[in-house]
């Protein structure tokens, strides 16, 4: 399997390889601006953002779960949590989000994932374009 280190994104493809900047964005090491939180989920605002609203949702343990290909059974819940947090998320209009929005996993290298943490993509704000690029 393809297990690439990131320098600055940090951490591999593994489990056990060290956290990623997302753990830093959970610990408040680096600053973040949190949208919604519970025992099991972190949402907060992309920094470099490919619409008008764009919140990212996480699971706080990556365990298992680096990308979504490495989803199985025993993830059904956490799954379930991140897309209903992602749904409440995409109608929050003092987010800036309008009717609807673009829910995007990417998953793995092919998919353009850079953080090896699974995340969800809340985009909105805008009319979205179909097929992505
Ligand atoms: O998406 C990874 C996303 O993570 C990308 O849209 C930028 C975002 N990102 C990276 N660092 C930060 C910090 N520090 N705060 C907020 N958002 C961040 P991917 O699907 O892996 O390409």
């Amino acid at each position: 399997e393809k297990n690439r280190w990131h320098p600055i994104l940090g951490a591999g493809w593994r489990d056990e390889e060290p956290a990623t900047i997302f753990d830093k964005l959970m610990s408040g090491d680096i600053p973040a601006t949190v949208v919604k939180q519970d025992d099991k989920i972190f949402a907060f605002k992309d920094i470099n953002p490919a619409a008008p609203a764009h919140v990212l949702v996480i699971p706080k343990d990556r365990s298992g779960l680096t990308r979504l290909g490495k989803a199985t059974e025993e993830h059904t819940e956490i799954l379930g949590r991140l897309l209903v947090a992602a749904a409440e998320i995409s109608k929050d209009k003092e987010l800036g989000f309008g009717d609807g929005a673009r829910i995007v996993i990417n998953d793995g290298p092919d998919g353009g994932q850079e953080v090896p943490h699974l995340h969800v993509h809340v985009l909105g704000g805008r009319s979205m374009q179909w097929p992505p690029g």
